[in-house]
């Protein structure tokens, strides 16, 4: 898929409205249409990286900000106590379905191990 046809690439480029909650010069984290918690955010660098994989091997200043932007949105929201969860879906064997990496932020309710 090319980032044109890139479904976060058309929030990030503000083609498709979402519901921003944080930002950062290198990222966005909004929530998710389908939502699996109460909180429930996705966090993506602006820049296009099919998965977790290709971003942390091309840039490891950007992945950190990616997880900084994550813990943000969590104390933002209020989970950050007693915990939430950080999903990086990578790979159609894991559930990914949209190939432009994202940190899901899971929290407000209990979390049970392992996940499906
Ligand atoms: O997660 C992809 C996630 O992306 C899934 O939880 C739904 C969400 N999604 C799909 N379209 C949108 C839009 N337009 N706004 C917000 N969230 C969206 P994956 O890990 O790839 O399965």
């Amino acid at each position: 898929m090319s980032e044109a046809d890139c479904l976060f690439c058309r929030i990030v480029a503000g083609e498709i409205p979402a519901d921003v909650v944080h930002e950062t010069e290198r990222t966005l984290a909004f929530r998710d249409v389908n939502p699996q918690a109460p909180t429930h955010v996705l966090v993506v660098p602006k820049d296009h990286y099919q998965d977790a994989a290709a971003l942390a091997a091309a840039d490891h200043g950007l992945a950190d900000e990616v997880l900084r932007t994550a813990h943000t949105v969590a104390e933002q929201e209020g989970v950050a106590e007693p915990g939430y969860r950080i999903v990086f879906n990578t790979g159609p064997g894991a559930g990914q379905t949209v190939f432009h990496v994202h940190g899901h932020v899971l929290g407000g309710r209990g979390l049970t191990w392992p996940p499906g």
